[in-house]
């Protein structure tokens, strides 16, 4: 048996994923990083979710690597010991799961609660949509303790919001308070800290009855559409059309345009 370090919730379509390491501000470990992948991996693969949020319990969202994790720490006590290799923690654990949350086949939402640092910041940025709540903040804690951004922050952060403003956040690591991430372009929403759950619930509710299969897609076309060059870019939309065009959401979103009535999304 091991600690829960994710609590899982599922409301309808859409599955609440939850870091429950209150008393730390939700810090990585490397057990709660497994955990996480996995519950994304989970609801990968459960036909029922169409929907996943991903919050942190108590008051912060997550303050990124735990930074009392011996696996990382220095040994302060032990000069003579070789320097802890991050790299390997990163590849083993940030990694797999950066890339689990970027392949989630339903749009993932992230919910900050509050404080969002280093890999912390990095996880809701690499979500689709991130409400934050009006006492929430982003800290590219990083730089602060001579790292570079994680977990899919260093190509995150210039995309959204522009290299000068990249740099600035990663380079000074300052707090960016949510309502300031919000005029910036970083985030999609900053809301009342007491309206969160309710925003995030009918948003949640919102995107589990669209097309999700399409959304997902959209995000991987946008995401490659950053690497290559228009006309490629042309093409790769002509192929996911072409797919587009023979599922189930299809018919079903121009039936429903026709008879007027509200679509019964059932691709995932
Ligand atoms: O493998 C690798 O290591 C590479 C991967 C790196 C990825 C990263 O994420 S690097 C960035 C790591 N995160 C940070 O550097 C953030 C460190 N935390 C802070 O700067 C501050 O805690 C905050 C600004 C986020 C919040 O400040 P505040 O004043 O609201 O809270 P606090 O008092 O600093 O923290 C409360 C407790 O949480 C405290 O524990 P205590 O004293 O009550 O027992 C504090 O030590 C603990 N805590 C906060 N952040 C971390 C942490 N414990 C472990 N690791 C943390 N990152």
């Amino acid at each position: 048996m091991h600690d829960t370090l994710i609590e899982q919730a599922q409301a309808g379509a859409v599955r609440t994923l939850r870091l429950a390491r209150p008393a730390q501000l939700n810090a990585c470990t490397c057990a709660l990083l497994v955990q996480l992948r996995e519950a994304f991996e989970a609801a990968a693969a459960d036909a029922t979710v169409r929907c996943v949020v991903l919050s942190g319990a108590g008051r912060a969202f997550c303050v990124g690597q735990d930074l009392k994790d011996p696996l990382v720490a220095p040994a302060f006590d032990d000069p003579a010991a070789p320097p802890k290799d991050m790299g390997h923690v990163v590849a083993q654990y940030y990694v797999p799961l950066a890339r689990a949350l970027r392949a989630m086949p339903v749009p993932v939402i992230a919910a900050v609660n509050g404080v969002a640092a280093g890999a912390g910041a990095s996880l809701a940025l690499g979500c689709d949509l991130v409400v934050a709540a009006e006492g929430a903040s982003f800290i590219q804690a990083f730089a602060k303790i001579g790292l570079i951004p994680d977990c899919g922050g260093s190509w995150l952060l210039p995309r959204l919001v522009g290299r000068a403003k990249a740099l600035e956040l990663a380079l000074l690591g300052d707090k960016l308070a949510a309502r300031e991430a919000e005029r910036i372009g970083l985030i999609h929403r900053c809301v009342p800290d007491a309206e969160l759950g309710t925003v995030v619930g009918e948003l949640a509710a919102r995107l589990a009855a669209g097309s999700v299969r399409a959304m997902a897609e959209t995000r991987r076309l946008m995401d490659a559409g950053q690497l290559v060059d228009f006309d490629r870019g042309l093409e790769l939309e002509v192929t996911a059309q072409s797919q587009a065009g023979f599922r189930a959401d299809y018919a079903e979103g121009v039936a429903a345009f026709v008879d007027k009535r509200a679509p019964r999304f059932t691709d995932r």
